[in-house]
């Protein structure tokens, strides 16, 4: 097949979920089309299979805001004429199902049939779609798109009852790749822990864009808890606009030299497996892709209990689920299970089976594949 992908191209989970499908999908053998404003930043643009269109935006002065969603579907129109696309999947509902669509009827009077998918991934349907300037359109994208699918079934319910919309939707959950996300042998990991910590220190990470639904200060209270008791570091991945503050914290608790703060990184497959226990205290995740992918490196996570977590994360055997804000329960339980090896490798262990098991890419590709088939096939899904 030849798919259009277009999402978020920087950092944000909608965006990693679309990489690394285009990546999958390409290596399965169709030819995959980015269509986004820069280059989505897992990608070096040289991989078999993988082609990238920039969509530009002209800042004409009478513009005080440049028609963003426009100028993506003008480029949307123009890549599926140009290379004869099958299909678009577009993530994150706003503006990309809108822009789809208006694509699709410029095509469709050139006689090209251009269908197109819309993933949901969270925010799109839990803050941004809510708001009332948008929860019209967001719901007229869903509508008119051939096909919709979203990454928990928390997110599909949400999405019928907040939008009242009757149309199916179709729940394939985020993947990982559990041959890039896996653990590290004895000796690389204690190679790569030397650079964070001391020998015998454990070591909890946090990645996040570091938005406030993200709770980044509790990362900060949970940690400074947890470094009374036992010897520990902290490693916090990602930027964005809580992060000043939580540094601010980090220094008020005295605690600069045992966190630090690693900013935006390309890739953390290389991170995630030198860590002990992943913090992910969100106020909500549709699913949590960063304690999957933590998972899938036997980091187990500590979270809350919101959204779509609870179909990942089972409380006591992959990881350990609280309320939002419960800061004393997430540290004691850090502490417990890095104190207790044996309960601590048994957690380990499950996650990672938890990952291969359910979420490995090579599970949920065919669930793409088989679902832009049928869309292309019926002229809608529902
Ligand atoms: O919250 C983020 O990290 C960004 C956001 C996005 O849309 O880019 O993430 C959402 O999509 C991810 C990938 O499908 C999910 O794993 C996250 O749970 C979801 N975030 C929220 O629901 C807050």
């Amino acid at each position: 097949m030849k798919i259009g992908i277009t999402c978020y191209p920087t950092y944000g989970g909608s965006g990693v979920v679309a990489t690394e499908l285009g990546i999958e999908l390409a290596s399965a053998g169709h030819e995959v089309h980015f269509i986004t404003y820069s280059q989505p930043f897992r990608l070096t643009g040289r991989e078999q299979g993988i082609f990238y269109h920039e969509v530009p935006v002209s800042n004409y002065p009478l513009f005080e805001y440049p028609p963003y969603d426009l100028a993506l579907a003008t480029r949307m129109s123009e890549v599926a004429a140009y290379y004869k696309l099958d299909l678009l999947h577009v993530h994150y509902a706003i503006p990309h199902s809108i822009s789809a669509y208006l694509a699709r009827q410029m095509l469709a009077e050139r006689t090209h049939r251009l269908p197109f998918v819309t993933t949901l991934h969270g925010t799109d349907i839990t803050l941004v779609g809510l708001d009332h300037s948008y929860l019209p359109i967001t719901r007229f994208g869903i509508n008119e798109s051939d096909g919709v699918t979203a990454i928990s079934t928390y997110l599909r319910d949400k999405t019928v009852q907040e939008f009242r919309v009757r149309r199916h939707i179709e729940v394939i959950p985020n993947f990982v790749n559990c041959d890039v996300y896996t653990p590290l042998n004895e000796e690389d990991r204690n190679k790569g822990r030397s650079q964070f910590a001391e020998p015998g220190e454990k070591i909890l990470l946090h990645l996040s864009n570091f938005r406030p639904v993200k709770r980044a200060i509790d990362v900060i209270e949970i940690f400074a808890r947890v470094a009374r008791d036992i010897p520990a570091r902290l490693l916090l991945v990602g930027d964005g606009p809580d992060r000043s503050q939580a540094e601010w914290l980090a220094r008020k608790l005295h605690l600069q030299d045992r966190v630090r703060f690693l900013g935006k990184q390309a890739g953390v497959s290389d991170l995630l497996p030198l860590a002990d226990l992943m913090l992910m205290p969100s106020e909500l995740e549709s699913f949590g892709l960063a304690a999957l992918e933590s998972m899938a490196c036997r980091v187990p996570a500590i979270a809350t209990a919101v959204g779509g977590v609870p179909e990942l994360i089972d409380d006591g055997v992959n990881g350990r689920l609280f309320a939002v804000g419960d800061i004393e329960g997430m540290a004691l339980a850090s502490v417990d299970l890095l104190s207790d090896s044996a309960k601590y490798s048994a957690m380990a262990s499950a996650a990672r089976q938890t990952a291969q098991k359910r979420y490995c890419a090579s599970r949920i590709i065919p669930q793409y594949e088989a679902y832009y088939a049928r869309v292309l096939e019926r002229g809608t899904s529902s």
